[in-house]
């Protein structure tokens, strides 16, 4: 990687903004946090503000609570106070609206860094890119950066949100690769303590969702397709798309949750993807869709995770729902019976 261009640009600035996407996960608020190390060090008497535009995401708040950290980050600025732009975990120019105009359209130097496949216009509007997809984080990605710059080791808060970051992006690892664990063992050595980083985001669940999961698991009618595969259809007051995955994890291969209030109702349905492979079903075109019209409103998703809404008591909509279940399990010539 060749740097200079990259020093050049950050030596040369003033005033930097560093943009991260939308709701702000912990992988580009810690990203983000890691590049103004950086500035700082290689232009020290710059200004450099971290734009989480329109605000960071409510995990990321609880990080840096849980963690006792405390960073200063805008939310909203105007681009043309700086002389120079970052976009960190950012691949495209609409996750930064309403500045997407401004910052596409001005001359302003632009440093993109980011493990997603960026957009073309972004590409061709960048000064320098650091841009590696088969990166399961930006936050690795910048850690590299500060490995190959003449830095002296990152401070602890740095090391911290750089693996909060991390350990976010790959869920806990699930994805990772050789370059994710040699850099999260060198972060880890720089003193930054894992125990602390998971414990800091694990998400808490609060007292009425978890009341409304536990509902719908007593309340479930259990149906059973195919000999093999368990439905679970339930309904609740709120949080049904909570209720709906919490079915599946306690072992339904499918979750049709049903919620009312005031007369308007809300369907979420959620299913596994063994259920997806066996059934052929699509939530969305094969149930949802005509779910909504049944009940006067509208619905849709993708094929295992869809929801409809419209009017209704929950008791009518879920006697509507199993009625067309029944009708599109027998058109796949697949049984669906009560569970016993
Ligand atoms: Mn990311």
């Amino acid at each position: 990687m060749n740097l200079s261009s990259f020093t050049e640009l950050v030596k040369r600035a003033k005033a930097i903004a560093i943009f991260c996407h939308h709701n702000a996960d912990p992988d580009a608020l810690g990203s983000s946090y890691g590049v103004r190390w950086i500035c700082s060090n290689l232009a020290p008497s710059a200004r450099a503000d971290i734009i989480a535009v329109g605000g960071a995401s409510s995990l990321s708040l609880q990080l840096l609570s849980e963690l006792n950290i405390a960073i200063s980050f805008l939310e909203e600025c105007s681009p043309t106070n700086y002389d120079l732009f970052f976009m960190v975990d950012t691949n495209s120019f609409t996750q930064l609206s309403p500045y997407d105009e401004e910052i596409f359209s001005s001359t302003t130097p632009l440093i993109v860094i980011d493990h997603h496949a960026v957009k073309e216009e972004v590409k061709t509007r960048t000064s320098f890119s650091f841009i590696d997809p088969n990166a399961t984080s930006t936050a690795e990605l910048v850690f590299s950066l500060m490995e190959s710059l003449p830095l002296p080791p990152p401070p602890m808060e740095v090391s911290l949100l750089l693996l909060a970051g991390i350990v976010f992006d790959t869920r806990r690892f699930a994805i990772a690769s050789v370059k994710t664990f040699s850099v999260v063992a060198k972060l880890v050595d720089l003193g930054a303590n894992y125990n602390l980083v998971l414990k800091a985001l694990q998400t808490k669940v609060s007292y009425s969702e978890r009341v409304a999961r536990l509902k719908a698991a007593q309340r479930a009618q259990l149906y059973l397709v195919n000999d093999d595969l368990v439905v679970a259809v339930s309904h609740v007051g709120s949080y049904e798309a909570s209720a709906a995955r919490s079915l599946l994890e306690i072992g339904a291969d499918a979750a049709f949750v049903v919620s009312e209030k005031d007369d308007a109702v809300r369907v979420s349905a959620r299913c596994n993807s063994h259920f997806a492979e066996k059934t052929g079903m699509h939530l969305g075109v094969d149930v949802m869709e005509p779910l909504g019209k049944l009940i006067g409103g509208a619905g849709g998703g993708h094929s295992m995770a869809a929801g409809a809404n419209g009017t209704g008591s929950a008791e009518y909509v879920i006697s509507l729902l199993v009625e067309l279940l029944r009708k599109k399990f027998s058109e796949k010539g697949l049984s669906f019976k009560p569970l016993k």
